[in-house]
C-alpha cells in the first residue's frame, strides 16, 4: 500500500518463522558491549525508546564507529544477511530500481515497551538518500507519517503490525514521522516479546 510517494507499507512480510529468528538475534545484539542504551538528547531530553546499532552507532545527531554515548566500545558489525534481507524489502517494496548501488551498512533497533513514544523528527544524518528499510516486531503500534516541511500537519497515521515492512524512498526520505503511541499487550503470544521492536536498516555513504 502506497502511503505517499516512495512510501509504501508491506503488511505481514515477515512470516513467523522469521520474527522468531529476528527476535532472538536482536536480543543477542542487546547484550554488552555496544548493546541496549538510553538515548539521551542535547537538550537534556531522554528517548523513550531505547536502542542498540550494528555498523555504525547513532547518537544525536551523528554517527560514530564506537557506542560513544554508551560503553564506549565498537559497534557489532552489520551482517551480510540484514543486507540481503534490505536489499529483498526495497525490491519488493518499490521495485528493483530502486534498490541502491552501496551497501546497506547501518542497522538501529528501536525497543518501546508499553509507554515508550518517538516525538516526530526526520532522519537526516545519513549521507546516502538510499530508501530506509523498517521492519515491525511485537506490539501494534501507531505510525504517524508527517511531510518534509513541517513537524506538524498535514499527516498520516497508519497502524504498524508486528511482521510488517514498511519503506521510505524518494521524496518521502526526508518526511518527518513518529511513533505517538504503542498499543499494549497486542503482540502474539508465539513470538514471546512484551512490547514492541522495530529495525531499520539504512545506507551510511560513507
Ligand atoms: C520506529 N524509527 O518505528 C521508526 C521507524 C528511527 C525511527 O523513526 O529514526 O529510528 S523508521 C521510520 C522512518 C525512517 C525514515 C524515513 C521515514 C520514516 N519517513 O520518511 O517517514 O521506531
Ligand atoms: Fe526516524
Amino acid at each position: 500500500t502506497s502511503v505517499a510517494p516512495g512510501a509504501v507499507h508491506v503488511p505481514d512480510w515477515l512470516d513467523p518463522a522469521r520474527q522468531r529468528a529476528l527476535l532472538a538475534a536482536c536480543r543477542d545484539w542487546a547484550r554488552p558491549p555496544a548493546g541496549l542504551r538510553t538515548v539521551r538528547t542535547p537538550g537534556g531530553g531522554t528517548m523513550t525508546a531505547r536502542q542498540v546499532c550494528l555498523g555504525w552507532h547513532w547518537y544525536p545527531y551523528a554517527y560514530a564507529r564506537t557506542a560513544v554515548d554508551g560503553d564506549g566500545a565498537p559497534v557489532k558489525p552489520f551482517p551480510d544477511w540484514l543486507g540481503e534481507l534490505a536489499r529483498r524489502a526495497v525490491t519488493d517494496a518499490l521495485g528493483p530500481d530502486a534498490v541502491p548501488a552501496a551497501p546497506y551498512d547501518i542497522a538501529l533497533i528501536n525497543f518501546y515497551d508499553a509507554d515508550a513514544r518517538m516525538g516526530m523528527h526526520r532522519d537526516a544524518d545519513e549521507r546516502a538518500d538510499a530508501p530506509v528499510v523498517s521492519l515491525s516486531l511485537g506490539d501494534t503500534c501507531v505510525f504517524r507519517f508527517g511531510n518534509t516541511a513541517t513537524r506538524g500537519k498535514p499527516y498520516t497515521d497508519v497502524e504498524l503490525r508486528g511482521g510488517d515492512l514498511f519503506v521510505f524512498g524518494g521524496p518521502s526520505r526526508l518526511a518527518h514521522h513518529g511513533v505517538p503511541r504503542v498499543h499494549p499487550g497486542t503482540a502474539p503470544d508465539w513470538l514471546g516479546l512484551s512490547g514492541r521492536l522495530n529495525i531499520t536498516l539504512r545506507v551510511s555513504g560513507r
